[in-house]
């Protein structure tokens, strides 16, 4: 039998920018389920798969970067590891500094975050800072520590070994499906990931190990979409708090990966994502957090919009964990019955014959 070990010791070392010298600093990421999507073909009349992210360690698709750019530290001799986030990032930094005996700090914007993420990060052991100000202000101030300070900024705007390990991603959907897809969808933050996804389709394809790349199809919530319409946002706005960006760090990054490989970037809005992530919950039994479900409320725009051609192979990164976001899950309340202790009232309840 064998096991799986993590990306850079099981998967996909030679891809990834560490030398024979660098330890591997992993809580086993990467290897995720790829799901088809029966309701979603169904709907669609494509071939959709999800590639269910929030499988991974901390849950979410973080996880690929941060083994890369905590080892690298590690080696470094770094300390202490600073970025700032929306919540994963912070909640994934976290955890693979505590398993390589370094320090993080996180700097998340205050009162923004999804509680189960600030709690990883305080569990993990990091050190959180609050700052009065948007994911953006603390960007900016994570970038300038590293301008003076030595730490290891480890967003991926400072930090090129982050996007080579979500790179992993694409070789794993080309690897089981065995050639990329017609199109892949996803959400867009910051834009690291649709750029690193991309990037990884390239290198696939130039080293001859998939015949092509797929048109990138990414999305943005609709109070927070600054790639949709070509300038920053102050004040982004949207309940999916991890795609809560107005100035994404990676801008150039991700318009090329929507140029070069003919896709688009467009907006979704929250009605749009909410919807999707409750049907990816209830038929496909998938639960992803908000901001994930962008990339499947995009599809079904896009298709609404008689934009998408039957018959297309097609992947969507689900990005992150439903279980992070309690106030999404129990938004709007919920139905239970509540019933007595005893059986027959439990069987009223249902309606189970007596
Ligand atoms: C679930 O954690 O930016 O476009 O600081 O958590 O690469 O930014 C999170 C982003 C999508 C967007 N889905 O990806 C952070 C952070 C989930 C996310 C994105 C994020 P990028």
């Amino acid at each position: 039998m064998s096991t799986w070990n993590g990306l850079i010791d099981s998967g996909y070392r030679r891809w990834l920018p560490v030398t024979p010298g660098t330890p591997s600093v992993s809580l086993n990421e990467g290897n995720t389920p790829l799901l088809r999507s029966a309701h979603l073909s169904a709907l669609t009349g494509c071939e959709v798969w999800l590639k269910v992210e929030g499988a991974n360690p901390t849950g979410s698709f973080k996880d690929r970067g941060m083994t890369v750019a905590i080892s690298r530290a590690a080696q470094a001799g770094a300390e202490l590891a600073v970025c700032a986030s929306t919540g994963n990032t912070s909640a994934s930094a976290a955890a693979y500094a505590a398993r390589a005996g370094l320090t993080a700090a996180v700097l998340v914007p205050r009162g923004r975050v999804a509680l189960a993420k600030l709690g990883q990060a305080v569990r993990y052991g990091a050190r959180v800072v609050e700052i009065d100000g948007t994911f953006d202000d603390c960007l900016r101030v994570a970038r300038e520590l590293a301008d003076h300070h030595p730490i290891a900024l480890v967003n991926s705007v400072g930090n090129e070994l982050r996007l080579a390990g979500q790179r992993t991603v694409a070789y794993e959907i080309v690897d089981a499906l065995g050639d990329a897809p017609d199109i892949h969808c996803l959400p867009v933050g910051n834009g690291g990931n649709i750029t690193a996804t991309w990037g990884g389709y390239r290198v696939y394809q130039q080293e001859g190990l998939s015949t092509r790349s797929p048109r990138m199809w990414g999305f943005q919530a609709a109070g927070a979409a600054p790639l949709v319409h070509g300038a920053p946002v102050a004040e982004p706005e949207t309940a999916a708090s991890a795609i809560r960006i107005g100035s994404p760090a990676t801008w150039d990054g991700a318009l090329d990966a929507r140029d070069r490989s003919g896709g688009l970037i467009a907006a979704v809005t929250d009605a749009q994502i909410f919807e999707a992530y409750e049907l990816v919950a209830r038929r496909d039994g998938v639960f992803a957090e908000p901001a994930s479900a962008a990339g499947i409320a995009g599809l079904l725009d896009q298709h609404a919009r008689g934009n998408l051609p039957p018959g297309q192979r097609i992947v969507i990164t689900l990005s992150g964990n439903g279980l992070k976001d309690q106030d999404a899950s129990l938004r709007g309340g919920y139905t239970a019955t509540e019933t007595s202790a005893a059986t027959s009232d439990v069987a009223h309840a249902l309606g189970l014959a007596a």
